[in-house]
């Protein structure tokens, strides 16, 4: 991690050690009394004991800046090591350099929303429109905070052959950032690797992209000065497996160092790993701020500097819960400072409901009602509600078709106008008050299915769902189930048959 550090003689002089840091001798007793002052209450962070020098952490020197304005830190003075990159020299004021921008990854434009064939079209019409909904809302985001540029790391368009209708809405918001003098730096991932670009558009001047896989530096220019150097790769094919971290390597001088790496955790191998990184590989390149893109899920991994998935800017399933957007991020009292922004149409959103309390399957109208009231807030929102009892009625009245019948009843009165909420799937969980492991021990039936099930290999499962994922119809509209969705099946599976077993007295 950067460690920002002042160097100060001794009390005597107050010059700043090598810097040659000379004061007007008209003001040099004031600002000397000054500086006592602000010094006395300090403890320094260290000594060093071989230089006769006390070292203060850079937070405090920029917390003098304020009591000590022009004239005696000016362009001249002002020492120029290291640790003062930061500063920018303007008319003998010194000033921060402010930096300003937006970082967003995983835009998937164009995201196809498959399985929702019983959706009412007009529903469903807003969903295909909600990726180049939540884009929209990002350039106007841009615009409104006056950014110097916006980050995309990667995934831009959902397929290796990328939508006409993607490119060109991804144009028109470059151009409406161009009326701006906002700045666009693109790097493309895993779903939109560079051999797979068909058809491709040009995008305006404004838009610098990174079109090889290997590291790149770009800057970012104001009045003809290098403000940040920008860093990163294109995917060529669909994964990378090298470890690119090794080659964000701080290249040219520049006030700030930036990253944009398309890639995982090596760690976190529950989606695709590409691009693998460790954090300490991350910290080690001491880079100002690390944008990364490829992982949905939004994430700080680290504040010093700040490591940040933003995350998708719209989900697209309810593996894409909560609120999607993109981060902000401000450069303000010697830190950035990174804050989220919503850019969402619509939320996936889950709820549980306790139905222990519902004797009669005509209740569960209110129950549906109930947790649409519950949960509505001021965006629209896919619900994933989970009915949970132990009594077995629930999983009788799901084997009915009545669980059903009540969803699509209680959908069938939503006017899909603003803050909507569709109910989207419902799952029961009738967790019987039956001791599992008891059962597994005794010789009943229901014993004999339970230690069988246990046994059931993958192999095995696949023989099982196979047939449905080799059909010519249906395996277009299904993703692969992970292992956590397999273990969902063979619980639900497992209930299922326990409480066909028990119910109905067969033992
Ligand atoms: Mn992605």
């Amino acid at each position: 991690m950067l460690k920002r550090i002042l160097t100060i003689a001794p009390s005597k002089c107050f010059a700043f050690r090598g810097h040659g840091l000379k004061l007007p001798q008209k003001a040099k007793c004031a600002f000397q009394r000054d500086l006592r002052l602000a010094l006395s209450p300090q403890e320094p962070t260290h000594f060093d004991c071989a230089n006769n020098l006390r070292l203060y952490e850079w937070s405090f020197w920029t917390s003098l800046l304020h009591l000590f304005p022009t004239p005696f830190f000016d362009g001249r003075n002002v020492p120029t090591c290291r640790t003062h990159a930061k500063l920018e020299f303007k008319k003998g004021e010194v000033t921060l350099t402010s930096l300003k921008f937006i970082h967003s990854a995983d835009l998937h434009l164009d995201s196809p929303f498959k399985g929702k064939n019983n959706f009412p079209e007009a529903l469903k019409e807003q969903l295909r429109a909600s990726t180049f909904e939540a884009y929209d809302r990002l350039i106007q985001k841009a615009i409104l905070h006056h950014v110097d540029f916006v980050l995309l790391v990667g995934d831009l368009f959902n397929e290796e052959v990328r939508s006409l209708k993607a490119q060109v809405k991804l144009r028109e918001g470059f151009e409406r950032l161009k009326q701006h003098g906002i700045h666009v730096y693109v790097s493309y991932g895993n779903h939109d690797y560079m051999a797979g670009t068909h058809y491709p558009i040009s995008y305006p001047e404004n838009v610098h992209i990174f079109n090889e896989e290997t590291v790149r530096s770009l800057p970012f220019q104001r009045e003809n000065n290098v403000i940040a150097q920008i860093y990163g790769f294109s995917y060529e094919q669909r994964a990378v497996t090298n470890k690119m971290v090794q080659q964000f390597v701080k290249s040219e001088k520049a006030p700030f160092h930036i990253a944009m790496l398309h890639g995982s955790l090596e760690t976190q191998t529950e989606h695709d790993v590409y691009a693998p990184f460790s954090m300490s590989e991350l910290y080690k390149a001491q880079m100002d701020y690390w944008a990364l893109g490829h992982i949905h899920k939004r994430q700080e991994l680290s504040v010093h500097p700040p490591v940040i998935y933003p995350g998708n800017i719209q989900g697209r399933s309810h593996k894409e819960y909560g609120e999607k957007g993109c981060y902000l991020v401000e450069w303000k009292d010697e830190r950035f400072h990174c804050k989220f922004l919503p850019l969402h149409s619509f939320t996936y959103e889950r709820l549980e409901v306790d139905c222990n309390h519902v004797g009669h399957p005509q209740e569960l109208e209110l129950v549906f009602e109930e947790a649409k009231r519950s949960i509505a807030s001021t965006s629209p929102m896919l619900l994933r509600l989970t009915l949970t009892s132990s009594e077995g009625k629930l999983s009788k009245w799901e084997s009915e078709g009545l669980i059903e019948d009540w969803m699509e009843l209680v959908n069938e009165r939503e006017t899909l106008e603003e803050a909507w909420v569709w109910i989207d799937e419902t799952v029961i969980k009738d967790i019987p008050d039956w001791d599992e492991e008891e059962l597994k021990k005794s010789n009943y039936f229901a014993g004999e299915f339970l230690r069988n099930i246990e046994e059931v290999e993958d192999e095995e499962f696949s023989q099982y769902v196979n047939p449905l994922y080799s059909h010519r119809r249906a395996s277009k509209w299904l993703d692969e189930l992970t292992s956590e969705e397999r273990k969902e099946v063979m619980q639900s599976a497992k209930e299922l048959v326990l409480q066909q077993i028990i119910t109905r007295g067969s033992e």
